[in-house]
């Protein structure tokens, strides 16, 4: 989501790493309980039954704040205190910005004094807490209303912080508001051979963004990336490893307000709108 060469300061200081144990496919624990004894068995089916498998998810289905164990809050700002992209949000770890309820994770704007910025929102990351290199993503998502609004749903290479941007690689699954609302588009961004940054783009026109849900989604295998609304298709992007998808990825979720994705323009009247998300699954 970022068109601007801004992601050489660094936001974490902590080097990533990929988590273990997580692609354990087709592996099953079996438990047998009785009253004096507990024996437990392991085997592993030659094919497994999913294809492709859910090996990670956040159905959003426990009240209140996100899970902690999926989702970091960013609440400290970048670049200078400016965050990104000339974007006029801040963003903080409050109820008010971010809460699950009724089984939907809400991400809210909100037109708010705050920090000598006019908004809050919220950026939600599994940095340090979730990757996955090739797969599937599928997120259920209804997209905030309102010019100036800025939704993502997106993936940064997990070396970002040692390596920078864009030599990670950025993966953009949704991304909406600088056009005729219901364009949403999907990239990918990346150095070229002199190490410059470029970025590839799709789009398609979808009809009631905000006010039904839509799947969004990405098949990321090796040689391709491919990006989906509704399984519709709008956008292929073929890779050699001479590129950044070839290793592990996090997620993000957040909405911006304002910045150069909506040319600074934000419609004076904008009170808060809101991104619901019914799920993120991650497939392989
Ligand atoms: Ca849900």
């Amino acid at each position: 989501m970022k068109k601007v060469l801004v992601f050489l300061t660094l936001i974490h200081g902590i080097a990533c790493s990929k988590n273990e144990g997580q692609n354990n496919i087709g592996s099953t624990t079996i438990t047998n309980n009785t009253s004096n004894n507990s024996q437990t068995t392991s085997t592993t089916p030659s094919t497994p039954s999913c294809d492709p498998c859910l090996i990670w998810s956040d159905e959003f289905d426990v009240d209140g704040a996100p899970s902690d164990e999926n989702w970091f809050l960013e609440t400290v700002p970048p670049n200078n205190g400016s965050w990104w992209n000339q974007e006029d949000q801040y963003y903080t770890n409050k109820r008010e910005n971010s809460i699950v309820e009724n089984g939907v994770l809400k991400i809210i704007a909100l037109k708010e004094d705050y920090e000598n910025k006019k908004y809050t929102s919220a950026r939600m990351t599994t940095q340090n807490l979730f990757d996955f290199t090739y797969g599937e993503v599928h997120v259920r998502a209804k997209l905030p209303q309102g010019q100036g609004t800025w939704p993502a749903i997106w993936m940064l290479g997990v070396d970002h912080a040692t390596l920078g941007w864009p030599e990670c690689g950025e993966i953009d699954i949704m991304e909406h508001g600088d056009k005729d609302p219901g364009l949403v588009s999907s990239a990918v961004h990346l150095p070229n051979a002199n190490g410059d940054h470029y970025y590839v783009r799709g789009e398609q026109q979808i009809e009631n963004e905000s006010s039904e849900f839509h799947v969004y989604k990405v098949i990321w295998s090796i040689g391709q990336l491919e990006f989906f609304v509704d399984d519709v298709r709008h956008h292929q992007f073929s890779t050699n490893y001479d590129m950044p998808f070839w290793k592990p990825f996090f997620l993000i979720l957040n909405v911006a307000m304002g910045g150069t994705w909506t040319d600074n323009n934000i419609d004076p009247d904008f009170e808060s709108a809101t991104m619901e998300v019914d799920y993120v699954r991650v497939y392989q």
